[in-house]
């Protein structure tokens, strides 16, 4: 069993470096036949250098340019993608943030807990016990609250609190299956709801989801954030109206 680790990364060059760095870490200490795939989606600032240099140092290591700026939902594409095409049923897909807020030693727990319980899905939850948001503003612990909250309300999926953390581990025969039954409307949404929309997909079709407890390291964060609260709101909302759970849609 192999996993891959697939970081969509926009402009992370203050961050991409150290997270890779602590991913190295819990490869050797854990002895995981861990991979790494990094989607550069047209940055602009060193992050190339950066993936050039330790694709380099690595070989467990590669990245893709995407030609511009596509946005997260297409990176989440194209990292689904890459996985299906390279990896086994018996395989993970582990999809992380690049700023190095999603600490890489729970990686064990998850795979440990989504192999142990013959789940499809383990999320990264900052809401499950245990779980917490350091040195995040107070107007983003609004924000993600409030999306767990609305989504519990509006989409219901068993087991979730964290409906908008990325930090996930996907069983590969399951998102195969997904992938089969959607194709390319796995991931219909522009921006940062298609973390939400994947996980209402996943449910809908039956998906076993727990979660594993995540304590966000906001402190560490040096990027400055590409999440537009408005856009995502937004964005939240427009899947609110198409996939809540009074609506009986496919
Ligand atoms: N492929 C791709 N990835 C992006 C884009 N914008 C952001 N990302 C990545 O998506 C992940 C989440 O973005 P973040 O800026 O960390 O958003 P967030 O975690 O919701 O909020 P903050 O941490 O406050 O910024 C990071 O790994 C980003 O590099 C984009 O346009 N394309
Ligand atoms: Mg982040």
């Amino acid at each position: 069993m192999k996993t891959l680790i697939g970081l969509p990364a926009y402009n992370e060059s203050p961050c991409i470096g150290k997270l890779l760095d602590r991913i190295n870490d819990v490869r050797d200490e854990f002895k995981l036949p861990l991979e790494v795939i990094v989607i550069n989606d047209g940055s602009t600032d060193d992050t190339e250098e950066y993936l050039k240099q330790y694709s380099n140092d690595y070989s467990y290591i590669s990245y893709i340019d995407h030609d511009g700026n596509k946005g997260l939902a297409q990176g989440m594409r194209t990292i689904i993608d890459y996985a299906l095409s390279h990896l086994e049923d018996e395989d993970v897909l582990v999809v992380m943030d690049a700023d190095n807020t999603h600490n890489p030693n729970i990686i064990p727990t998850m795979i440990n807990k989504l192999k142990k319980n013959h789940l499809d899905i383990v999320i990264a939850s900052r809401f499950k016990y245990g779980g917490e948001e350091k040195g995040l503003k107070l107007k983003r612990r609004i924000l993600s609250k409030g999306a767990s909250i609305f989504a519990n309300i509006f989409f219901g999926v068993k087991n979730v609190k964290d409906y908008s953390c990325g930090y996930r581990a996907y069983d590969i025969e399951f998102l195969r299956k997904l992938k089969d039954f959607y194709k390319d409307k796995l991931i219909e949404a522009k921006g940062f709801e298609c973390m939400i929309e994947l996980i209402i997909k996943a449910g809908k079709s039956g998906g076993r989801i727990e979660e594993s407890p995540l304590v966000l390291e906001y402190n560490l964060k040096e990027s400055p954030s590409k999440m537009k609260v408005v856009k995502t709101i937004n964005g939240y909302l427009k899947l609110g109206v198409k996939y809540n759970r009074l609506r009986k849609v496919k």
